[in-house]
């Protein structure tokens, strides 16, 4: 037993789980906590400008170590900035503890300056949220939200109040028995049997892989070719499913391509892989599915699932293929594969551009990101149109990693998640995509970018609107409003920060711009001004949608826009 301060206890705790840094915004309140950080050798506090900017940072560092990361925010408005961020953390179900400082113990319940219930602001986005109200407390709470974060995958987070992390008492060192220990999950060998019947029954199967395939992509393979069967990733699965996978057919969903489409919806029998893919209208009605999911509670939550497996992907694979019989025919599949090299160079035919215009086509941005970057670089990107092209023309090859607020939905992560991934690995090349919405949202980070050197690489879609939500719009049938941006040349704003800042709307110059960004040592900001008429369509337009398109060019040609309208058709309903 040593005696310590409540702050040594936390700080002892998580330097116990090997966290290295604590992103946060300093406060009062978190004195007790950063003035232990200042003494500590292997651990730093990474001042951000925002503190959601440090729950999306701690966030990617947890989804690429998938060890515990954490951030801090002050009592008050300084933790409710957390939140948004730390909603992500959670539906991305990666371990992030964060501490919510409290206003002094004794004011709690009379209003005080700054007050707030972070106990109960912050129970929607963890697994565990409690307050330390006594030294006593200490060890137990902080060691069960650190436990909490890691094993059930998530926010964990601890109210304390400032007055408290001063206060003392006899301590053990900090325990962790959970930390790193693994058990797998394993379906009953009788469900296993019934899955299989199941698939056996099925003339045209299909394959719907997500992140849950992360480490099982030899066994997705394998029953792929068991099953002769395509198959289709959801976006966070993308980064483990897509690369070196010959059955690979795309994605599906609200910004997937045909193929992917088409593979699920003239299927008659599904095999979902460790995905929580969320849009039930883009699964066919009458295939019969199994689904295998490590969280019993997911199975059956998006599709109606015949037979369900609680079991990791990579062992429940083994376990059902010797029970899956050969299968000759190959129809499905080879559909689906020459639908997806259709929809390849498709995509391929959209990313380009003539020297000399004016404006960069989105796609041709992207398209040249993948082909000029790292082979291990680290990919981030914005909600928004950014998402989209990331999802099609960023080619994944299993050294790559991509991430978004995919689960949450959350405008300008990409920025924050560039600066925790650029933390975690040094070496990497790290390369955020940002729209100019999502950009300027969180702009304050680029000072942080600044502040501690990071050479990230931010390239903005510049495309003076709200796009996504412009497409949004105009598929329900009314005229865009509220979604012009009013921009500066990001470029010009990032060289008055101090960093490289380029601009860029020639096609001509793109390749040249592009590779020159990436190879300048420190961060680089470019301003890739692309088009804003930009639509990307989904893989099949619903009736809904195509009466919304309709309705949207009716009232553009009545307001007198239907130069816009022959601009967008030109460019895009060429398929
Ligand atoms: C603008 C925008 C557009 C989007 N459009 C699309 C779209 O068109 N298509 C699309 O797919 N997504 C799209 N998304 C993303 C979408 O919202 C979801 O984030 C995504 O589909 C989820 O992917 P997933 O199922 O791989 O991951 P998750 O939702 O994280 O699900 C993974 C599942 O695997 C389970 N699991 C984890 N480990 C294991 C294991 N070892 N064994 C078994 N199970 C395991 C988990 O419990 C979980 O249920 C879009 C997002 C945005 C922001
Ligand atoms: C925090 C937040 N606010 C609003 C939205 C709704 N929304 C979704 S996409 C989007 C537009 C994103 O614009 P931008 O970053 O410029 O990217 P673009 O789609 O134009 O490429 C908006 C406003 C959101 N998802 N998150």
């Amino acid at each position: 037993m040593t005696n310590k301060t409540v702050s040594e206890i936390i700080i002892d705790t998580l330097q116990a789980a090997s966290v290295r840094r604590v992103y946060g915004v300093v406060g009062d309140s978190l004195n007790g906590l950063t003035d232990v950080i200042r003494t500590r050798e292997g651990m730093e506090f990474i001042a951000v400008r925002h503190e959601e900017a440090g729950a999306f940072a701690a966030g990617a560092e947890a989804h690429l170590t998938g060890e515990l990361a954490v951030c801090f925010g002050s009592c008050g408005p300084g933790n409710t900035h957390l939140i948004n961020g730390l909603y992500d953390c959670h539906r991305s179900r990666v371990p992030v503890l964060a501490v919510a400082a409290q206003i002094p113990s004794d004011e709690i319940g009379t209003g005080y300056f700054q007050e707030t219930h972070p106990e109960r602001l912050f129970q929607e986005c963890s697994h565990y949220c409690e307050l330390i109200s006594t030294p006593n407390q200490a060890v137990r709470i902080i060691e069960a939200a650190v436990q909490h974060a890691l094993t059930e995958g998530g926010v964990a987070v601890i109210v304390v109040p400032g007055d408290v992390t001063h206060l003392s008492i006899d301590a053990p060192e900090p325990r962790l028995p959970a930390r790193g220990r693994t058990a797998t999950l394993r379906p009953a060998e009788t469900d296993v049997r019934q899955a299989a019947d199941v698939l056996n029954a099925c003339g045209n199967v299909a394959i719907l892989a997500g992140a849950g395939c992360a480490h099982a992509h030899a066994e997705l393979v394998q029953i792929a070719e068991a099953l002769q069967a395509p198959v289709v990733h959801a976006l966070r699965g993308k980064e483990f499913v897509e690369p070196n996978n010959p059955y690979d057919v795309g994605l599906s969903g609200l910004i997937g391509m045909p193929a992917g489409y088409h593979a699920l919806m003239d299927a008659d029998g599904i095999l979902m892989l460790g995905t929580d893919f969320p849009y039930k209208q883009f699964l066919p009605d009458d295939a019969r599915i199994v689904q295998v999911d490590v969280r019993a509670r997911h199975l059956g939550r998006r599709a109606r699932v015949e037979v369900g497996l609680p079991g990791d992907v990579a062992d429940t694979v083994r376990q059902l293929l010797p029970h899956l019989r050969p299968r000759p025919d190959r129809a499905h599949l080879d559909a689906a594969l020459k639908r997806h090299r259709a929809d390849q160079e498709h995509l391929r035919e959209l990313a380009d551009g003539e020297a000399g215009a004016a404006k960069l086509h989105p796609q041709h941005v992207a398209r040249l990101l993948s082909e000029l970057a790292a082979e291990d670089a680290i990919f981030t990107c914005d909600v928004g149109t950014p998402t989209i092209w990331a999802a099609r023309y960023l080619a994944m090859n299993g050294r790559r990693r991509l991430i978004g607020s995919f689960n949450h939905g959350s405008m300008a992560s990409a920025l924050s998640q560039a600066i925790g991934a650029q933390l975690a690995h040094p070496e990497r090349q790290v390369v955020a995509l940002c729209g100019d919405g999502g950009f300027a949202m969180l702009l304050s980070e680029l000072l942080t970018v600044r502040q501690h050197r990071l050479p990230v690489k931010v390239v903005v879609f510049n495309n003076s609107a709200y796009g996504f939500v412009e497409l949004e719009m105009k598929a329900a049938g009314t005229l865009e409003y509220g979604t012009e941006l009013d921009n500066p040349d990001f470029g010009a704003l990032a060289q008055a920060a101090g960093l490289a800042g380029l601009r860029v709307h020639d096609p001509g110059q793109l390749a040249d711009v592009l590779a020159q960004a990436l190879a300048t040592p420190g961060p680089v900001v470019v301003d890739a001004v692309v088009r804003r008429q930009e639509l990307s369509m989904p893989p099949t337009i619903e009736g809904k949608q195509a009466l919304g398109f309709g309705l949207y060019a009716i009232k553009a040609l009545m307001n007198g826009r239907g130069s816009e309208l022959v601009e967008l058709a030109k460019t895009n309903l060429g398929r």
